[in-house]
């Protein structure tokens, strides 16, 4: 078992009274989403789905998961800047999976003219979960015998660092409101918000421009805004004298051009940062005319966060061949990193045409329900479980198809209770199940690191029924970790 910060269930009528608190604290702090309804007003607004209590979460585990991100940055900038891996890495899902093959496309087209910004932002999240390899905790103590295991790396459009920050400080308030000020110390302190802005405007600073301003690239529906406000108020919280604008493709198209030298001007202002926060998805390219605006922005001096060989780095195919033997350590020489590095690993299988993605193919259809299957795509909701997993490989069995995916040890952490308050839904104690996101921020050229941090975690917290993750998709809520 994993000791909860008191004792559960929670007395009814207490019950009632922490809810009421929890979801007008969330409101009057700014742990806030727009609704399913109303999802372009800020008209109509409620709280984001967050949990009551903070959750458990082993203490050496929390502190391996942050001690491992610096070297997972480096590792990744060092992927994103290796064409030959690259290119070896993704040619299949290239040749079958159109929109992996678009993003190529893009990336090729500025390779061959001249990449303009040598220098790149990264804003990454690098995601695991407790491995308690199917094994049920029968004592306190045997916490210490549970491992870490990556689940992915994201490099673009990491987010929920704004309304996780509050979600931190509400469980500061709730165990005091509850008489446990002593446990506070059990929660740790976050720096994802300043850590993450303090990226964007450390860029800002070596574009070298104070008259140019940081664009945030959104979605026309942008559900999050409140979360990516709390980034752009981190930003003016640094420097107030840095202007950033919201544009989605569609008005980045319309109102900006590229002048000779390459500067993008949008609106009149030379944009000096493009953080993007949506892009990662097929479905945000509507129109041919989004994808001709990614590649101007590509094709432009300002510097992206992440620019278009950071997002294919992010690719799954890419995770899974760095689990190969040999691989970390084409980019990595510290031997302790590579060490640290593969201490989080879990089983990851190429579903290429060969003998082994064959073996893998055999393996899965046997045992579904130890694997998950996962294509190349960002933003969650994608990934197949269980039987499905071997529906959809009986489907691709003897076409290119296959290429497309990746197989993926299952994970199994560690449950627990805990209550979830959504919006519009009874609370109640329930068993769950949590995904640690840490935070880096890294910034450098090919051949230069400026900045590499860690900054700040999130907790994700999902019903322990539930395959997918996630809390823009609708199946995780906000939480905030609790030592144990
Ligand atoms: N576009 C939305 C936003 O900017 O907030 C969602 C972005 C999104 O889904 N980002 C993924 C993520 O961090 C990474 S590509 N998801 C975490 C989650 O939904 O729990």
């Amino acid at each position: 078992r994993m000791e909860p910060c008191m004792p559960l269930p929670v007395k009814e009528d207490e019950l009632q009274e922490l809810v009421s608190m929890a979801k007008d604290w969330a409101l009057t702090h700014g742990n806030t989403m727009r609704t399913a309804d109303r999802p372009t007003s800020s008209e109509v607004t409620n709280y984001a789905p967050f949990l009551l209590l903070p959750s458990p979460f082993p203490e050496r585990l929390f502190h391996q998961a942050c001690a491992v991100q610096q070297d997972f940055n480096l590792l990744y900038h060092r992927v994103a800047h290796d064409h030959d891996f690259l290119q070896s890495t993704l040619q299949s899902a290239i040749k079958v999976d159109d929109f992996t093959k678009r993003l190529w496309d893009i990336y090729e087209t500025v390779r061959k003219e001249g990449i303009k910004q040598p220098v790149s932002l990264a804003i990454n999240r690098n995601d695991f979960m407790t491995d308690s390899q199917g094994r049920t905790l029968s004592t306190p103590e045997d916490v210490n015998t549970l491992g870490i295991k990556e689940v992915e790396f994201n490099t673009i459009a990491s987010s929920f660092a704004g309304l996780e920050t509050q979600v931190g400080l509400f469980h500061r308030f709730i165990l005091e409101r509850c008489g446990l000020a002593d446990k506070v110390n059990k929660l740790p302190a976050n720096t994802c918000v300043p850590g993450i802005a303090g990226g964007m405007v450390q860029a800002w600073e070596l574009y070298g421009n104070t008259e140019a301003v940081i664009l945030f690239l959104t979605e026309t529906v942008s559900r999050n805004i409140f979360d990516q406000r709390w980034l752009e108020w981190g930003i003016y919280e640094i420097n107030s004298k840095v202007k950033v604008l919201r544009r989605s493709f569609d008005q980045v198209y319309r109102k900006s051009q590229l002048t000779e030298d390459n500067k993008l001007i949008l609106e009149g202002h030379e944009v000096a940062v493009v953080y993007f926060r949506c892009g990662y998805s097929p479905n945000d390219y509507i129109t041919e005319e989004d994808w001709t605006t990614r590649l101007r922005i590509e094709r432009s001096t300002a510097i992206k966060c992440p620019n278009i060989y950071y997002h294919l780095a992010g690719a799954k195919k890419v995770q899974q061949e760095l689990g190969r033997p040999g691989v970390v350590e084409r980019f990595i020489q510290d031997s302790e990193a590579v060490k640290r590095i593969r201490a989080t690993f879990a089983g990851m299988y190429s579903l290429e045409r060969d003998a082994e993605g064959d073996a893998a193919v055999a393996m899965a259809m046997e045992n579904p329900f130890k694997y998950v299957l996962k294509p190349q795509r960002e933003g969650g909701g994608n990934n197949y479980f269980g039987e499905d997993v071997r529906k959809v490989l009986e489907r691709v069995l003897d076409s290119d198809e296959r290429m497309a995916y990746i197989l993926m040890e299952r994970i199994h952490p560690v449950p627990f209770q805990n209550y979830v308050l959504r919006a519009e839904s009874p609370v109640q104690p329930n068993t769950m199940l949590s995904e640690l996101g840490v935070y880096g921020v890294l910034i450098g050229t090919s051949d230069r690191i400026i900045t590499n941090k860690q900054c700040g975690h999130l907790l994700r917290t999902k019903t322990s029924d539930t395959n997918e993750g996630g809390v823009a998709t609708g199946y995780s809520a906000i939480d905030s970790p609790y030592l144990v």
